[in-house]
């Protein structure tokens, strides 16, 4: 430990799409000296833990990736229209070796604490194993979808057969072949899991709470020739990617909603499902976000599918959604889904209204006193999202204030990034930002572009930098304000927070857009830092 260098310029917590690209801006294009610490065994953030059946990403492969570098992006070719999670760690495994990244990685380095020493404006790290090390700029690259939520279902602990998370799947194949399998979750985890896990299973029982709204994926090779065209359009890609409302390069249909008779509503939805993935919604009407009749007449044309699917009418009644759903929650992507509820050896369990009372130590028993039988349980119970990671560690900024204890009644930041009274810390998709409403690494990189701005800006000064807290207070508000100009709020989703007990109902990502969010950093970075604090480094 003696001979360890432990002292950096910064220290960045997590080694995903963030941290990745955060360590070779501020390294490699910088020069600053920085220590990457993650607590798996390797790179890839969310998708190293999400290994389940079927886990692959939802935005397709030729915008899930780095934009920054014209060459990475050509030289790396996906293999399908969505990107397997295998494929995504081998794509960032050659991200690391393309920038010569590992040597400033740490592996299996969990991060306790992080504590800030207002006399030398110096942040300690703490980690699991003991170690400390220290840091005048502190980055989270720590992802919205780490903080995995065990429902607290007594008798967990008891249960005698196989337990697996999806967000915590083993390394090795596990092996459903001829066992009785049960799922509690329904959520998009869950929706890609299903089909694969029943085709294994011997028999697979579905717990679902809420019904959700879901389109067919439509997943498969590229074509060739529309391979090429996006290779050959690759900067136009790019302009459009970064000035979309999500970070996909589509835009809402011109034509308003309500313009549209029944049948041309048919006609342009079902042009839509033809196509699949998430620009069903991204590429379909704005309306539904704001509107509710424009909400529910979409819902009633995705009735229809449902219905045509999944041939039992008391099933595909389960299935649908009864409450406003569409768009104001995360669509999940169906690869045979709905289709699976029609095998003979699955059966879906409505628990919204007879919930989970225990898990036994054979299987599942609810409210009702209903007992099920299982060789193994697959929990699909999603995350303490957003806010989840970074509530876990023991952050502490100015007069040792914990930042959990800051957050206490939901986040508080400025631009999703920072935070006062907490100086030199900055947050990579932090609550605020549009984050999850948006295509990860298009977000990503605009916020490690910016960070690594006021990080510049911050050495230039020799200053330590942090937010007022009259724009802290504003952008809070104004977050506010412009999510309950929506339906979103209305919802109970992981957006709002409801689905973790006790998480205080807020409206958690930024939707002013992701070309809106970026208008307004970029007009923060012009007007000298609009917003930030920088004081000198000496105290
Ligand atoms: O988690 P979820 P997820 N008793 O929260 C249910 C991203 N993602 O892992 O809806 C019974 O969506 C819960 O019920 P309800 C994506 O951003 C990305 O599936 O809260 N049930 C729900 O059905 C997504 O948004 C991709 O009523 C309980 C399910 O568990 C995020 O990950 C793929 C329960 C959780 O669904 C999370 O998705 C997959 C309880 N006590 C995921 N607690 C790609 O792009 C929870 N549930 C690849």
């Amino acid at each position: 430990m003696s001979d360890q260098v432990t002292e950096f310029d910064a220290i960045v917590i997590g080694a995903g799409f963030s941290g990745l690209y955060t360590l070779h801006r501020l390294r490699n294009e910088m020069g600053l000296k920085v220590k990457v610490l993650e607590a798996g065994g390797g790179v890839g953030g969310t998708w190293y833990w999400n290994r389940y059946p079927g886990a692959r990403c939802d935005s397709e492969s030729f915008i899930y990736g780095y934009m920054f570098d014209d060459k990475l992006w050509h030289e790396w070719e996906w293999t399908e229209r969505y990107p397997e999670q295998p494929e995504i760690l081998r794509y960032l495994n050659h991200v690391v070796e393309r920038f010569d990244l590992a040597r400033d990685l740490q592996f299996n380095t969990k991060v306790t604490a992080a504590h800030l020493d207002e006399a030398t404006a110096t942040w300690t790290v703490a980690t699991e194993d003991g170690t400390t090390l220290s840091s005048r700029f502190l980055i989270t690259g720590v992802g919205c979808l780490s903080a995995w939520n065990t429902p607290d279902f007594p008798g967990i602990e008891d249960y005698r057969g196989n337990k697996y998370f999806t967000g915590l799947w083993p390394h090795e194949p596990v092996e459903f072949t001829g066992q009785r399998v049960g799922i509690i979750g329904t959520g998009a985890s869950a929706v890609q899991a299903i089909p694969r896990i029943a085709q294994q299973a011997a028999d697979l029982t579905v717990f679902q709470r809420t019904p959700n709204y879901i389109v067919p994926a439509n997943h498969g090779p590229v074509p060739e020739q529309v391979a090429a065209e996006r290779r050959q359009n690759f900067e136009a890609i790019r302009e459009h990617t970064r000035n979309s409302a999500f970070g996909m390069p589509y835009d809402f249909q011109a034509k308003p909603l309500a313009e549209h008779s029944d049948e041309e509503l048919h006609e342009v939805l079902q042009g839509r499902w033809d196509i699949g993935g998430l620009s069903f919604m991204v590429a379909g009407f704005h309306e539904p976000i704001f509107d509710l009749e424009a909400n529910l007449r979409i819902g009633r044309w995705l009735d229809g599918r449902i219905k045509e699917k999944v041939h039992d009418p008391v099933t595909a009644d389960l299935l649908t959604p009864k409450k406003l759903t569409y768009a104001v929650k995360r669509i999940p992507l169906d690869s045979g889904y709905f289709e699976t509820f029609n095998l003979p050896h699955v059966h879906l369990v409505g628990i919204k209204d007879n919930p989970v009372d225990a898990i036994t130590a054979t299987g599942v028993r609810l409210a009702d006193g209903s007992e099920y039988e299982f060789d193994s349980i697959v929990f699909a119970t999603g995350f303490d999202s957003t806010t989840g990671t970074l509530n876990r560690i023991d952050i502490r900024g100015r007069g040792g204030q914990a930042l959990r204890e800051k957050w206490a009644d939901g986040p508080r930041t400025y631009l999703g990034m920072s935070t006062a009274g907490f100086p030199n810390l900055f947050m990579v998709t932090g609550p605020q930002s549009p984050g999850v409403l948006s295509n990860m690494p298009t977000s990503i990189e605009q916020h490690v572009q910016f960070i690594s701005q006021l990080i510049e800006e911050a050495i230039g000064r020799d200053a330590v930098v942090e937010p007022t807290q009259a724009a802290e207070d504003a952008w809070v508000e104004h977050n506010e304000v412009v999510a309950n100009a929506t339906l979103f709020p209305l919802a109970d989703t992981t957006y709002t927070g409801a689905n973790i007990p006790g998480k205080p109902r807020r409206f958690l990502p930024n939707l002013d857009t992701v070309v809106g969010y970026r208008a307004k950093c970029d007009e923060v970075a012009t007007n000298d830092f609009e917003g930030f604090a920088f004081a000198s480094a000496e105290g």
